[in-house]
């Protein structure tokens, strides 16, 4: 690629090299195995998953690596190439939430999810290696949570049908963590198919893979790395989900979910203030629009995909209030090249944004927002070309 043209994925062999690699010099030994999950994008769907709502992700080409082994006591020791020194805790640790900290936490919390759900979770020695870039909104966190959950599961020859181990990762973020995330990361990681994205409802978690065949469609995914750090479990994402269920509350559903689109008028009127009837217009026309965006998909007409994309974009800038000067920017600037849509993808405050894109204009498309990034002083963002890739798995 041209310097400031996207970037294909790195090969998954290299970061399982780099886990086994560390698994050797940190245990002197073989690992018994290796299990490998993904990074995600949100093709469209952004902060409806708690609100029982629709989301539409697929996993990405970019995988966080376990290497593990068995041992005999309840103790766990977690060595990754990010760090200098091991985690290392036991039973006790686990069973106070919390009590483990950093990305040791998403760990222990893992364990601690599969104990309380009454599973017997063998100790074990783990290194972890990753290509999914931290805080950057692909799901970092959830990535690593599924690998480490799939290597306990299948050392411990443990029978967790794959639909219920979501709920457990998630467990695992919310209660041992502490952030109060949705369900849809933990599905995307654990659940897609290559070539397919996969519609979630969030409800009841039944799930559709839907083929999304880029290459078919002469287009391509961006991902294009605001470089705007985002966190999920700060006050904001928090405070809009809070948003989200007392506005439910007030019109008297379970969830937002249960709004129609074309009962929204009706519900707004029945809303206390502005900043209110904003969430909830958020949250109802971008479950309409993943609805939406999935029967084009289905049709086969993907590149009429592109300004539902961007109504999304539109939606979380102006009502739901979550983008930030970075990826406005990254979405104008994409847009202005000629891409077919953009918006930000993941919680908000930062992360990635992504745009559809017809392949011979991708190199064009990444040096506008290169160059627009340079305009406005802000750091040199880093573009990817993505195919939709497997679910979590065992390595050979
Ligand atoms: C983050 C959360 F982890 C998800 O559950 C989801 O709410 C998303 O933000 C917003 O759509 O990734």
């Amino acid at each position: 690629p041209a310097a400031d043209g996207p970037a294909a994925a790195p090969a998954t062999t290299d970061v399982a090299d780099r886990a086994t690699a560390a698994f050797r010099s940190g245990y002197d030994e073989q690992p018994a195995g290796r299990w490998a999950a993904p990074g995600r994008v949100n093709l469209i769907g952004e902060h409806t998953d708690y609100n029982d709502g629709f989301v539409l992700p697929f996993a990405l080409p970019l995988r966080t690596v376990v290497a593990a082994s068995p041992r005999p006591d309840e103790h766990w020791t977690v060595r990754s190439e990010i760090a200098d020194q091991p985690v290392d805790f036991g039973a006790a640790e686990v069973d106070t939430p919390g009590r483990v900290t950093g990305w040791g936490g998403y760990v222990a919390g893992v364990v601690w999810a599969l104990r309380e759900a009454g599973y017997a979770v063998p100790g074990a020695r783990l290194a972890i290696a990753s290509d999914v870039p931290l805080g950057s909104g692909l799901s970092s966190s959830a990535a690593l949570e599924a690998a480490v959950l799939t290597a306990l599961v299948d050392l411990a020859g443990l029978d967790l049908p794959t639909g219920r181990r979501p709920r457990l990762a998630q467990r695992a973020e919310n209660a041992y963590v502490g952030a109060p995330t949705g369900i849809m990361d933990q599905s995307a990681v654990i659940r897609c198919r290559a070539g397919h994205a996969l519609f979630l409802d969030c409800r009841d978690e039944s799930v559709e893979h839907i083929p999304f065949d880029l290459d078919a469609a002469g287009l391509a995914i961006l991902v294009i790395d605001s470089r705007a750090p985002h966190r999920h479990a700060d006050g904001e994402y928090a405070s809009r989900r809070a948003a989200c269920e007392r506005a439910a509350a007030l019109l008297g559903v379970p969830a937002l979910r249960d709004v129609p689109a074309a009962d929204l008028d009706d519900a707004l009127g029945r809303l206390p203030d502005d900043e209110t009837r904003r969430r909830v217009r958020h949250v109802v026309t971008e479950n309409q629009r993943v609805l939406d965006t999935v029967a084009l998909l289905r049709a086969g007409r993907v590149p009429e995909i592109g300004p539902l994309l961007t109504a999304s974009h539109a939606s979380m800038r102006d009502d739901f209030e979550i983008t930030v000067p970075e990826v406005d920017t990254a979405v104008e600037a994409a847009l202005a090249a000629g891409a077919l849509g953009a918006r930000m993808t993941g919680g908000g405050f930062g992360g990635c944004v992504l745009a559809l894109v017809e392949t011979d204009h991708s190199e064009a498309v990444a040096a506008a927002v290169t160059t627009a990034y340079a305009e406005r002083g802000f750091p040199t963002p880093t573009t990817l070309t993505v195919l939709p890739a497997p679910g979590t798995t065992r390595l050979p």
